[in-house]
């Protein structure tokens, strides 16, 4: 095909191809057959390779996402992508009201609170140039070509303004959700926990062809930048941006009076269960831009806007039973068994009732209608009880254990009642589960199921007896292969060169987590020095209060453990520490870890923090040294801010790293 031939079909080929997109996602009434539409993309994809020239970035090839980018470039936000002030009663509401109104605001735009990922879309000559994330506020990642997939961002604007740049959140609708779980079922791979997860695992693939397959949407609310255009209030640029193409929030209005700005808060709290996607509050900012720049801002949020948070969903249902579940301490814990309620995007029919003191404190009683809801979003809880059923009783944790009905007693000062029984089969099953987990001795491939059956053959009684399993024995077992079997044993010959950190916390000891069991390590370097450790000197570990200190002393003394730890030894698996420090460069500092690391995993960067002789601590104090926020950093981050703190990105971490 020639050239001038060539330019013609493609231009042809675009209109089509767009008019059957519009007729699909628009309108979801498609009027071509899947093939005939392939057909056409494939004739244009090959116009385009032969003619590259032909290829205009708004081309309807360019949302089908391509090849696999390595990693995400970085991108230097112009104008800072700051987050917004939390507020959780309308009384707050109206203080910010009457604290704006005094520095002369009298219009407001209230707008539903987006529950998804922040992104700037940027447009020269009205083309879509470059789209990033958030990321911490000043940096965030070039997402550009995973931003294209998304139908409803732009790609061409309705005007040739110079330079636009655009703030919106990228979400995915609660059917698109359903839909990507239900083929993740199918699939047998893991489900995400909610839209806004889905949403964000979409937007951070590196093959943007598999963010083309989810349903991501944007709504857009905020102009960064602009040049060739004046825009005087909020109001107006958002009817701008409807005005260029692009998809802006929904259902927002201009408010006059304190009152109003409350009735629209209240009105979409109310509509929020209905919308077809989940917002997480509602959104109030001043209107006019000239005030907005007299009111200022704080370093991370403006002082002219609030985010209204509404509280979690509660629902009511009947409390059919309280199951007892037996953890690897032996404590006892109550779990709330109900009719299932769809609760902020999942049904839940269980909830941790956690001790007797809650039970009796909220008269929680079998056969009650309770109130239920997810604190956080997440964790389901019992918020209280509405009615009892005729002739209830109070309900009390059972003195038995109820998987080896041994007595189970309430330890003094604490609300946890326990099985004493060092041998009761479900703290034995608890105890191996923890023993192989990931953040203990990482034994692949040894979960739940799989314990449970290694258990119940008999072929496991103890920890060390894992390391004495062998071929024949496994692949006996059902659903046992040879390549499954020959897996699970070397995972566990891999466990045995384990730094002595994993090891102690495996061992599962009351109130010595990773942390501690680390520290530990370190002061001792052996596990004999622990072993042989005095009360005194572990509680002279910084770090260690004499409760700690104790625990790990009493469970030191204890016959069957120290039996334990002297299988493991002859087994093979390592007893000592090397700590593994590659240098002091952190020495003397301590670093905060918040939001999430576009490249690092929490643990993953702690381990480097910690190999170069700094340390890690949970909270934002005066002694921290570096915040490393990622996206989505909370209130550390504001912490961090209001002391002065250094925040560090992971680039900037990892060039301190390699300096
Ligand atoms: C949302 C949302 C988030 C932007 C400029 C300063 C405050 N998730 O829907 N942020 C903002 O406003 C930011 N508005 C929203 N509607």
């Amino acid at each position: 095909m020639e050239l001038n031939e060539a330019k013609k079909r493609a231009e042809e080929l675009r209109a089509v191809i767009e008019k059957h997109n519009h007729n699909y996602y628009d309108l979801d009434a498609p009027t071509i057959e899947d093939d005939e539409y392939d057909a056409l993309m494939r004739e244009l994809r090959g116009i385009e390779s032969e003619y590259p020239e032909l290829l205009t970035p708004d081309s309807p090839t360019q949302r089908v996402g391509g090849t696999a980018a390595t990693t995400f470039e970085k991108v230097q936000h112009a104008v800072q992508m700051g987050s917004l002030q939390d507020v959780f009663s309308t009384q707050e509401v109206s203080d910010f009201i009457s604290r704006v109104s005094e520095q002369n605001a009298d219009e407001y735009v209230v707008e539903p609170k987006i529950d998804g990922l922040s992104v700037s879309l940027e447009y020269e000559n009205g083309l879509f140039v470059r789209g990033s994330t958030r990321g911490d506020g000043f940096i965030g990642e070039d997402i550009t070509q995973n931003l294209k997939t998304v139908r409803s961002i732009p790609l061409r604007l309705n005007e040739e303004i110079p330079f636009i740049e655009v703030r919106g959140e990228v979400y995915m609708s609660r059917a698109s959700f359903a839909a990507l779980c239900e083929e993740q079922e199918r699939k047998g791979e893991q489900l995400p926990k909610n839209p806004r997860n889905a949403a964000a695992g979409s937007l951070r693939q590196k093959d943007s062809r598999i963010t083309a397959q989810r349903k991501l949407d944007i709504f857009c609310f905020n102009v960064q930048r602009i040049e060739g255009k004046e825009l005087k209030s909020h109001s107006e640029s958002l009817e701008y941006m409807k005005q260029l193409g692009f998809a802006v929030i929904p259902d927002y209005v201009v408010c006059h009076s304190g009152e109003e700005v409350v009735a629209k808060i209240n009105a979409i709290g109310e509509s929020r269960r209905e919308l077809p996607y989940d917002i997480d509050g509602a959104v109030v900012k001043v209107n006019d831009f000239a005030l907005r720049n007299e009111i200022g801002s704080t370093t991370k949020v403006p002082k002219w806007a609030v985010a209204f948070k509404y509280p979690p969903e509660e629902k009511e249902t009947t409390l059919n039973e309280i199951e007892i579940n037996v953890g690897r301490t032996g404590a006892l814990t109550p779990v709330a068994i109900f009719d299932p309620v769809f609760l902020a995007g999942t049904t839940v029919s269980r909830a941790i009732l956690h001790n007797q003191d809650i039970i009796t404190d909220k008269d929680i009683r079998v056969g009650d209608r309770i109130v239920v809801r997810k604190a956080g979003d997440i964790i389901p809880e019992v918020v209280r009880s509405v009615s009892h059923a005729e002739k209830s009783e109070p309900y009390y944790i059972p003195n038995v254990c109820p998987v080896c009905g041994a007595e189970a007693l309430r330890d003094e000062d604490e609300a946890v009642i326990r099985c004493q029984n060092f041998d009761c089969p479900a703290q034995l099953l608890r105890s191996i589960e923890h023993f192989a987990s990931r953040n203990a001795m990482n034994i692949d491939g040894l979960g739940e199921a799989i314990v449970e059956q290694l258990v119940n053959e008999g072929l496991i009684k103890t920890v060390a007896d894992l390391y004495e399993l062998d071929l024949q024995e496994l692949m006996a077992l059902d659903r046992f292969g040879r390549r499954s079997a020959e897996n699970l044993l070397e995972s566990i010959e891999k466990s045995k060169s384990n730094q002595l950190n994993r090891l102690v916390f495996a061992l599962g000891i009351r109130g010595i987590g990773q942390r501690a069991a680390t520290l530990l390590c370190e002061h001792f370097s052996d596990m004999d020095g622990i072993m042989n450790a005095l009360p005194l000197e572990i509680a002279s570990i910084e770090g260690f209060g004499d409760i700690m200190a104790q625990s790990v002393y009493n469970a030191m003394q204890e016959p069957h453990r120290i039996k334990l730890i002297e299988r493991l030894k002859a087994h093979g698996v390592n007893m000592s520490y090397s700590d593994g420090k590659v240098s002091d460069k952190f020495a003397g500092l301590t670093f905060v870890l918040t939001g999430t690391l576009p490249t690092y995993t929490r643990d993953q960067a702690k381990a480097l923090i910690e190999k170069n002789g700094g340390k890690c601590s949970g909270s934002v104090s005066k002694k921290t040294s570096y915040v490393l926020a990622g996206e989505e950093a909370g209130s550390k981050l504001t912490k961090a801010n209001e002391l002065g703190i250094t925040v560090l990105t992971e680039e900037q971490f990892v060039k301190m790293l390699d300096e």
